[in-house]
């Protein structure tokens, strides 16, 4: 891991430092392209070809009904049943919170304007599945799909080399009352939730993180349904003070690097002495985590940098716009007010990005790749649309009419004055009549 002086490093170094380097992959992309087309032309008949050729099965059906995914769920250990029990219930309670109606509004006597949120209608969820199959990510996207009362909720994951899918993934789908698992993998899986096929519904929003292939398919789709946001490699930036303790940052920042090879740990701090002792339990702790080989390329890419007081390791990580920020500092509380740009952040010593990995409550559905400056997580918003409503009384009619007809007239609508107009003279002429 690389070890920068941030009084030394340029703007454009910074910059570069920021950047996230990720190629356009022209192979990916026109392979994608070719599926989505095909996906789009054949229905079913692709899905199930996809399915051989890159899952390695050969599915009778493309999806497990609800008697399937309780037979399969009905084999979880006891202690995973509970754990996905527990995180559920704190995903839900935090997310339930998020569901609040707001008030009516009199702008002017007479007019009343408001908001009311309805949900999307069909969403439609990917969980990735192969090498790393992801139950936690189920609870974070399908919970609040549920809370916000969405109709129809499309479950999308990869089959097993059996066919089928795991018993996590099953629990979780008992538990959230979702009656099927669509077994369609990778930008085939975009692209059928997308446009529809004979069996797989076509939805409105499209969320969920995956491979190149995925995030891909993803951004191709985007003229036709609405996506959560733009996905990139995982990533985290620490600061840390002389208070942390260097073994619990290296942990951290290990997690982070153990998703994939170009995942990215970032270390500021403001110590020299607290990075040297992180390196060396990077290094200790690297060397016997099971995915070692992953992490190690993603350390590898990452780097540290020393800062000489912690409102440049604000400034640093403000531009950076982490996934996940962590604040590893004594003074933890009086840096949230200088928090501008992160998905989501995690305060002291004893909070592990873990937690809200799995368990605590909030979404680990979180821009990357510096969307961090411009998107939110996934929340219970995500999956509603906020309508506005008004009404106008005979009063707020005239107090507000004159302004309408002035910048009608203004832009030269006569028809949208006329629209004020019309209704203004009506009521005149009652007058009169009365
Ligand atoms: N850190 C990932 C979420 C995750 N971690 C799932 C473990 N499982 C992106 O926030
Ligand atoms: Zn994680």
């Amino acid at each position: 891991m690389k070890v920068y002086n941030y009084k030394d490093l340029s703007k454009s170094k910074i910059e570069e430092l920021c950047s996230r380097q990720i190629e356009d992959d022209r192979a990916v992309e026109e392979r994608v392209e070719d599926i989505i087309r095909t996906v789009k032309n054949e229905g079913d008949k692709a899905l199930f070809n996809f399915a051989k050729a890159f899952d390695k099965v050969e599915l009778k059906k493309l999806f497990l009904d609800a008697a399937e995914l309780k037979a399969i769920a009905s084999s979880i250990p006891a202690d995973a049943k509970k754990a996905i029990e527990t995180a559920y219930q704190n995903i839900k309670i935090f997310h339930q919170a998020q569901l609040k109606s707001e008030d009516k509004i009199e702008t002017m006597p007479g007019v009343i304007c408001w908001r009311e949120s309805r949900a999307i209608e069909k969403v439609g969820l990917y969980i990735p599945g192969g090498t790393a199959v992801l139950p936690s990510t189920f609870l974070m996207l399908a919970t609040p799909a549920v809370i916000a009362g969405c109709k129809e909720i499309v479950v999308c994951s990869p089959p097993q080399s059996d066919g089928k899918t795991n018993c996590y993934l099953a629990y979780c789908a008992v538990l959230l009352g979702i009656e099927k698992i669509y077994l369609i993998g990778g930008a085939q899986a975009v692209a059928a939730m997308a446009f529809g096929t004979e069996t797989v519904p076509q939805v409105y929003k499209i969320f969920g993180p995956g491979n190149r292939y995925v995030t891909t398919a993803k951004t191709r789709i985007q003229n036709k349904v609405a996506i959560d946001m733009p996905a990139g490699p995982s990533e985290v930036l620490v600061i840390a003070d002389d208070t942390a303790n260097p073994a619990f940052v290296a942990a951290d920042l290990l997690a982070q690097a153990e998703h994939g090879a170009d995942s990215q740990a970032i270390l500021v701090s403001n110590s020299n002495k607290l990075i040297e002792k992180t390196l060396k339990e990077i290094e200790n702790q690297l060397s016997i985590l099971p995915r070692k080989e992953i992490a190690s390329k993603a350390i590898a890419n990452s780097y540290t940098i020393l800062v000489e007081n912690l409102n440049y390791a604000m400034d640093f990580s403000n531009e950076y716009a982490p996934e996940h920020l962590i604040l590893a500092t004594e003074s933890h509380q009086d840096l949230i007010p200088l928090i501008i740009n992160a998905g989501s952040v995690f305060l002291g010593n004893l909070t592990p990005e873990s937690a809200g990995d799995y368990a605590s409550g909030t979404n680990h559905t979180l821009p990357t790749s510096g969307f961090a400056k411009a998107y939110s997580g996934v929340s219970t918003d995500a999956f509603l649309k906020k309508i506005t409503f008004q009404h106008l009384s005979i009063n707020g009619l005239k107090n507000i009419g004159s302004t309408v007809e002035i910048l009608a007239g203004a832009e030269d609508l006569q028809a949208h004055k006329n629209a004020v107009t019309i209704r203004l003279e009506e009521q005149r002429y009652k007058n009169k009549e009365q």
